[in-house]
């Protein structure tokens, strides 16, 4: 067997893989654009501020969220829900920066989604520890929009599951400016993140973000 530096080296791993059928990673898609997608966040943020919301069941999420668009992901004791009007500031979600959706489009059309129009991007914010539970996506209402997510800051190991809870999860790591594509037969597979580990990114310090574009409704 021989080590073949010019591949370890030279960088020869694909830059776009199928996960599985209707999931394709576009790695380093986001990282022309890292840079304006951060400023634009920060205008979101400061409209609509991070905040750790509560399940239904009245566990604090670990994972601090805010959207933008015309319909946002909220979580309380009364339920899961999209909703036009940020419950904290008492004000419509800021408006989908033009960076966002052009960056969606792109990359849905890229994986095989034409004409994805989002209407919602929910924003995850992990700190040291923070992680996702295996779920489903279902609060939408057609599934046969895909579902893009981006990833920018600190590592994380993904878990890309089955079409039931009990599915060995394939472990999938993600980088600063890797984009997913999800949709068709992976939109409703189950899928989370395991907790962020500590460390340092240059432009997010210790967290990771996660843009996640819907068609809510
Ligand atoms: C696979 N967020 O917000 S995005 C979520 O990294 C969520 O913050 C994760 O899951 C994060 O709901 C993962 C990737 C994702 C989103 C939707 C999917 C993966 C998916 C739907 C079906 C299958
Ligand atoms: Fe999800």
């Amino acid at each position: 067997m021989t080590l073949d530096l010019f591949d370890s080296v030279g960088g020869t791993e694909p830059r776009e893989e199928d996960l599985g059928p209707g999931a394709r990673v576009l790695r380093g898609f986001a990282l022309p654009h890292d840079a304006a997608l951060l400023s634009a966040l920060q205008g979101i943020t400061d409209a609509s501020p991070f905040r750790h919301m509560e399940t239904p069941g009245g566990f604090r999420m670990s994972v601090a969220m805010t959207s933008c668009g015309a319909w946002g992901w909220v979580t309380d004791r009364t339920g899961y829900r999209y909703a036009e009007v940020d419950p904290v500031p008492e004000r419509p979600w800021p408006t989908m920066p033009m960076a966002f959706l052009q960056l969606a489009q792109s990359a849905a059309a890229r994986a095989g989604f034409a004409d994805f129009v989002p209407d919602s991007c929910l924003v995850n914010r992990y700190d040291t520890g923070a992680k996702m539970s295996l779920h489903q996506d279902k609060d939408e209402r057609d599934f046969s929009a895909p579902i893009v997510s981006v990833s920018l800051g600190l590592p994380a190991v993904f878990l890309f599951g089955g079409e039931g809870r009990a599915d060995k999860p394939l472990r999938v790591r993600l980088i600063h400016g890797d984009v997913v594509v999800w949709g068709g037969p992976a939109r409703l597979r189950y899928h989370g993140v395991m907790p962020l580990k500590p460390g340092h990114h240059p432009q997010l310090g210790a967290h990771r973000i996660n843009l996640t574009f819907r068609k809510a409704r």
